[in-house]
């Protein structure tokens, strides 16, 4: 572990974000792009969420020209070293009591993908300064494996929201800019890494071609992933954020102890 230097975690405290550049070289970002069309292409039983009302499915069509895909390391081991990047890793650490993996998903949107809604994961109570050690709960790895220009349908972000209290009547904010809002562009091969604390959203994308994105999701091991989903009522998700132990098996020494929490949940054998 390196030490982050301290610009990054002013940057961050700042803005709730920072990006970045260059993490990921061309082939590794076109080998990753190869491997998502064909997880795309499979077709995924998800036998678990046949009850009625469980949601957590394995790929979805968000929208018209949108598709995202769940669970990536249950399909393939092609993004494992994703999870023990040392630039990510050594941010996490810094930035996290103690991180640990949950979801992971890849989003990929073509033209005429319309705007997401505005959310963030936690409220801003759930992230803090002590004596100069940041501390977020959770903490969202986006991987741009395409250009992500203004009108690509790129991350949007309001800086500093992170700890905004302030309520906004959001009905009125639906398919478009909050005050403040900045788009967070970037080339294939760049990172952001940002608290969930903060308020974000996917714009719509007006270009031709795809913007494919990986998301590493990680909260902090005090944090309860089932009970979360199970308030949010989406109870099926918890079994994307779970692998296996023969999917741990593969894993280096970092990748374990990140998903240490994932040795302790019951799975039925795959
Ligand atoms: O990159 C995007 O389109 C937004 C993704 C996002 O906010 C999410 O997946 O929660």
């Amino acid at each position: 572990m390196t030490d982050v230097p301290l610009a990054d975690t002013f940057q961050f405290d700042a803005q709730g974000f920072v990006i970045l550049r260059r993490v990921l070289d061309t082939s590794l970002c076109s080998r990753y792009l190869a491997e998502l069309e064909r997880l795309f292409e499979c077709s995924y039983e998800d036998a678990w969420l046949q009850r009625d009302g469980v949601r957590g499915q394995t790929t979805i069509q968000l929208s018209e020209g949108q598709r995202r895909i769940n669970g990536l390391p249950l399909w393939t081991d092609v993004f494992d070293d994703l999870i023990s990047l040392p630039p990510i890793v050594d941010r996490l650490r810094a930035w996290m009591q103690h991180p640990q993996l949950v979801n992971t998903w890849a989003i990929d949107k073509t033209l005429g993908t319309p705007w997401g809604g505005w959310h963030r994961g936690l409220n801003p109570d759930d992230y803090s300064v002590r004596q100069g050690k940041v501390r977020t709960r959770m903490l969202n790895c986006v991987l741009l494996l395409t250009d992500n220009g203004p009108e690509d349908g790129c991350l949007a972000v309001v800086p500093g929201a992170h700890k905004s209290e302030i309520d906004l009547p959001m009905a009125d904010y639906r398919s478009r800019e909050l005050p403040g809002t900045m788009r967070v562009t970037g080339e294939a091969g760049d990172v952001v890494m940002f608290s969930e604390t903060l308020l974000h959203t996917g714009t719509n994308k007006t270009t031709d071609g795809h913007r494919t994105n990986l998301y590493f999701n990680y909260i902090d091991a005090t944090y309860n992933p089932a009970m979360r989903e199970l308030l949010a009522g989406n109870q099926g998700n918890i079994n994307h954020y779970v692998f296996p132990p023969q999917v741990r098996a593969r894993f280096n020494e970092t990748q374990r102890e990140l998903t240490q929490w994932m040795e302790w949940q019951r799975v039925a054998p795959a």
